[in-house]
């Protein structure tokens, strides 16, 4: 079999992703994610001028070797642009490799090891009494067992739903004292509304300083959040192990790491309980599959990053790889409408706080390209955050 076409579809129902198609001589194809939020034309290009002539006339049955082709063989190391790209041409290739066996990709993965996905949703809303009635709501009517608080405003808010090109990002507050005392106040307001036999995880978002961090880790330890979520900046990794000496609640984090090589001292010195890496950040599917190998060496549990940015062609890969590793944790189920659901057909269900896919060859899901064309793609931008004086404060 060899590869006879790739196609990069930039698209926005209501907000931006990228999608890979890779078309075989033997008229399978396969389709992957390779949506970075705020940078998607900058990973498009790369695999329209860089990486398809290299694909053209290969073996789609090569993934290692592809992989390795582009990490090492561009002498340049990974970064987000690279590690995006080659996750949607990773994840096509072994959405080839499942049509043409006639296995869903978790047989290829090893098989199943669980029937059913335990998974989280954002609470969403303007106003933390918004927030509360959702949280209540989310689990009484939805049945979920755990939810997600966010600290800040909802994510990425001012990058949807756009007619127009944007030409930077949207400015949000945050100063970091008077969000302190928020924060926590929040949590345990949450906590008080959905009494103690619900799951709470708190993502910090990067956005606390190791001191600040530690204060708040430890006043919310009473509360017994299910985890806490990248409290800190990933850059430092000393300050990771300060965190974690000077807490007890768990720590989930990664999902601004960009390598298995990133994830390991996290790992192997146990500061972390779940990595969660973003799989489309780290290459995709080959590279995901060896992050879970080696957190399930050091008793690290997977719950990889699934918001409403990844597609629902990531929230399938993630399926797959939760059914069939040992370690795995929990999933993020970022809240999709229902616009990308007409551009992607197929993926994860959702009944009473788990997640279920439908035997299907591959991945398990297709890209609609006339509905992508309806819904046109316009260039947006993550949003900054500033302080009061003006600094420029981690988003
Ligand atoms: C968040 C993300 O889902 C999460 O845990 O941290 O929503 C993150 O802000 C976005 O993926 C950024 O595009
Ligand atoms: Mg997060």
């Amino acid at each position: 079999m060899k590869i006879t076409n790739v196609k990069t579809i930039l698209t926005s129902p209501n907000q931006n992703y990228l999608f890979v198609k890779i078309t075989t001589d033997s008229g399978i194809y396969g389709v992957g994610d390779a949506s970075l939020n705020g940078r998607e034309q900058a990973v498009a290009d790369l695999i329209d001028e860089y990486l398809t002539p290299m694909l053209i006339g290969r073996d789609p049955g090569k993934i290692e070797d592809f992989w390795q082709l582009i990490y090492r063989g561009s002498y340049w190391r990974g970064g987000n642009i690279v590690m995006s790209a080659l996750c949607g041409i990773d994840m096509a290739l072994w959405d080839i490799l499942g049509k043409e066996c006639g296995k869903p990709l978790y047989a290829l993965l090893g098989g199943k090891v669980r029937d059913k996905v335990l998974c989280y949703s954002h609470v969403l809303g303007k106003t933390q009494e918004e927030k509360i009635a959702q949280a209540a709501d989310y689990v009484k009517a939805r049945g979920l067992k755990v939810i997600r608080l966010r600290a800040g405003l909802p994510a990425a808010n001012g990058t949807f739903g756009l007619k127009e090109d944007q030409n930077g990002p949207v400015t949000e507050p945050w100063n970091p004292e008077e969000e302190w005392e928020r924060t926590l106040e929040y949590f345990v307001k949450v906590r008080e509304a959905v009494g103690y036999d619900v799951g709470i995880i708190y993502d910090l978002h990067e956005r606390f300083s190791p001191d600040r961090a530690i204060r708040l880790i430890n006043a919310l330890e009473p509360y017994r959040p299910f985890f806490i979520e990248d409290p800190i900046a990933p850059d430092c990794l000393d300050s990771l192990r300060y965190v974690r000496e000077k807490t007890t609640s768990p720590i989930a984090f990664g999902e601004l790491y960009k390598s298995r090589w990133e994830c390991l001292p996290a790992i192997t010195n146990h500061w972390i309980d779940y990595i969660r890496c973003d799989i489309i950040r780290i290459g995709g599917i080959t590279e995901a599959r060896k992050i879970a190998a080696l957190a399930e060496t050091y008793d690290v549990k997977t719950a990889w990053h699934g918001p409403n940015d990844v597609s629902p062609i990531t929230h399938a890969v993630n399926w797959h790889l939760n059914v069939s590793s040992y370690n795995f944790g929990i999933q993020e189920d970022g809240t999709t409408d229902g616009l990308i659901r007409e551009v992607i057909r197929g993926g994860i269900s959702y009944r009473d706080g788990y997640l279920y896919l439908k035997d299907a060859p591959g991945i398990g899901c297709d890209i609609d390209e006339e509905t992508a064309a309806r819904y046109p793609f316009h260039k947006a931008y993550l949003p900054i955050c500033r302080q009061d004086d003006g600094a420029l404060h981690t988003w």
